[in-house]
């Protein structure tokens, strides 16, 4: 079978939010040998924002959303657990979450997946995590990076909060801070005043090893 019919039928077990036959194709493309970070992306991913786009215009409602978040969740774990974890140095402590009152995590699972291979140490707070609690592991852990995760446009407030804690408690020089989520943008990022946006989770890696670079 081609790479090109295994991203299909990926992208169709997402649509058809039918989980077992995520598992199965995502298992038999590891077994092919598909790279897993390019079966998610070009695959998977293309199903599940299909799905957002048949939800956002009430063509498919909340049930058939929530089973296929899961199908999604499956096949993402299958693939990134099969991703080797770095055998380098640590490059960098990477605190991250998804912010209060948020508890979408399937594209954060997928910025941990990359950062770990890429060498980083994780430490992830869930969803739904109170702005405090990014700043209090980020001082128990010394962390480098505090990074955030918001999908819905009224939760994004949450990394605008973090920003003006750091500032208040004059840590703002003592961590970096990453955000990033479907509807965050660079010029969000600038206007809060964090340090990076990751758009993608390659790109939050390559973003990730700038801000160690520069500290
Ligand atoms: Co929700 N949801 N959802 N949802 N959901 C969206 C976000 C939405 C756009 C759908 C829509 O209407 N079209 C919409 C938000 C609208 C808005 O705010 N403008 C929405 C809504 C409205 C809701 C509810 C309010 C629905 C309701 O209850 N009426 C509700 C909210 C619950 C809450 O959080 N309090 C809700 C619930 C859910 C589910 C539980 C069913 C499920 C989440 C399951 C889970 O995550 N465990 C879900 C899903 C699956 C989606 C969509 C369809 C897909 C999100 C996703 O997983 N994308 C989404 C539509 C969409 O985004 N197209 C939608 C795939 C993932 C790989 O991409 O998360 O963008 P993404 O992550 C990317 C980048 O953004 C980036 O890298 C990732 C990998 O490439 N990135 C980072 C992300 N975090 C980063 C952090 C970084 C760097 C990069 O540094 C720290």
């Amino acid at each position: 079978m081609s790479k090109e019919e295994f991203f299909r039928e990926a992208k169709q077990a997402i649509l058809n939010h039918d989980r077992d036959k995520a598992e199965e194709v995502a298992k038999r493309g590891l077994a092919e040998g598909l790279d897993p970070v390019e079966f998610i992306t070009k695959g998977f991913r293309e199903g599940i924002t299909q799905i957002g786009d048949l939800f956002g215009r009430g063509e498919i409602f909340m049930p058939q959303l929530i089973e296929a978040a899961d199908a999604m969740k499956t096949a993402n774990k299958i693939l990134t657990e099969s991703m080797p974890e770095s055998a380098q140095e640590k490059r960098g402590k990477v605190v991250i979450g998804t912010v209060q009152g948020d508890i979408h995590d399937i594209g954060k699972f997928l910025v941990i997946s990359l950062l770990q291979v890429n060498g980083f140490e994780i430490y992830d707070l869930g969803h739904d995590v109170e702005i405090q609690k990014f700043i209090d592991k980020a001082l128990e852990v010394e962390a480098d990076i505090i990074g955030s995760s918001a999908l819905l446009t009224t939760t994004m407030i949450g990394q605008k909060t973090l920003e003006e804690k750091l500032r208040k408690e004059g840590l703002k020089n003592r961590f970096k801070t990453m955000v990033g989520g479907a509807p965050v943008t660079q010029r969000w990022t600038e206007r809060i005043g964090a340090d990076a946006f990751g758009e993608d989770a390659n790109d939050a890696v390559e973003k990730a090893l700038r801000l160690v670079g520069s500290k």
